[in-house]
């Protein structure tokens, strides 16, 4: 089981689309742990895009990343870093395969409505940057575990 980061950007909340984007990834069969909504801190988008610091574009993903709240979420899953990643689609929403939410949803490269860790070393700094309060995730047993998954075969 791996455990993934997603941020609905601000432009995903200004248009309404927390609804529709959070239900891909639990109709995927995604488990959801962790959901906050804030207007985060400047340090914390600094210190979350710190690898981009030295491109053209980052004044301008800093500038957007905290012009509006952001709803930051935590999925379980089996292989759920590459799945997310694969519901989520490519990087530029123009060119995002239909299917995905930023080819479904999103005309624009950098208003691309929808982050998500890249790596289980990313996953792992991201989540305990946007969930470092106690509570802030929370385990839970699904119900259907044993019809989502074989569990035999999928998570012995
Ligand atoms: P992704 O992993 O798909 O979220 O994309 P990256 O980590 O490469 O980039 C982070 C964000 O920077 C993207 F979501 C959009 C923005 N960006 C630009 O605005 N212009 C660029 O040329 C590259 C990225």
């Amino acid at each position: 089981m791996e455990r993934t980061l997603v941020l609905l950007k601000p432009d995903a909340v200004q248009r309404h689309l927390t609804g529709p984007i959070l239900s891909r990834f639990e109709q995927k069969g995604l488990k959801l742990v962790g959901m906050k909504m804030r207007c985060f801190p400047l340090d914390t988008i600094q210190q979350h895009y710190s690898d981009h610091a030295a491109r053209p574009f980052y004044p301008n993903l800093v500038k957007f990343m905290t012009s509006g709240p952001v709803v930051a979420m935590a999925f379980d899953g089996k292989d759920a870093i590459a799945v997310v990643r694969t519901l989520v689609g490519a990087t530029n929403a123009r060119e995002a395969a239909p299917g995905t939410i930023r080819g479904d949803f999103g005309m624009s490269f950098s208003n691309n409505m929808v982050h998500a860790s890249d790596s289980t070393e990313s996953a792992t700094k991201e989540l305990a940057l946007f969930f470092s309060e106690p509570g802030d995730l929370n385990d839970w047993e699904p119900s259907d575990l044993a019809w989502s998954y074989n569990v035999e075969e999928e998570l012995s």
